[in-house]
């Protein structure tokens, strides 16, 4: 019984940490495939984020890539926002964002392709 205890316990705790694991975004634009990810939870202070563009199934890794992150004007608190532009570290582009506080933040990541052309993803993260 004990261990049976145990085992379960084990198991909410190995829950736990999947889903306590960072951000892991997907979306599309323009026939691009987009990934945004953190492998450790977002947190106030620097955070590591990676981005990995693809299309057709193949990576993109001659982009130019930058995120902003930004918190629209509240009351009490000015509006904030932090940018970065991505280095491609292997396959993806790394970020590193510094959030100033803890909410929501929402993003608009931007990438320039070879063809000149700049696509533009939206979304939002909470932490
Ligand atoms: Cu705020």
């Amino acid at each position: 019984m004990k261990n049976f205890l145990k085992l379960i316990f084990a198991s909410f705790l190995l829950t736990g940490l999947l889903f306590a694991n960072g951000i892991d975004q997907n979306g599309s634009k323009d026939g691009y495939d987009i990934e945004l990810k953190s492998d450790k939870t977002l947190v106030v202070g620097t955070n590591k984020m990676f981005v990995k563009l693809s299309k057709d199934g193949n990576y993109i890794t001659d982009a130019k890539v930058k995120i902003k992150f930004f918190m629209p004007e509240m009351p009490g608190m000015p509006y904030m926002e932090y940018e970065d532009k991505a280095n491609l570290v292997g396959d993806k582009y790394m970020l590193n964002i510094n959030f100033s506080m803890g909410g929501t933040w929402q993003y608009q990541l931007k990438f320039k392709t070879s063809d000149d052309k700049v696509h533009t993803v939206r979304g939002s993260v909470n932490l």
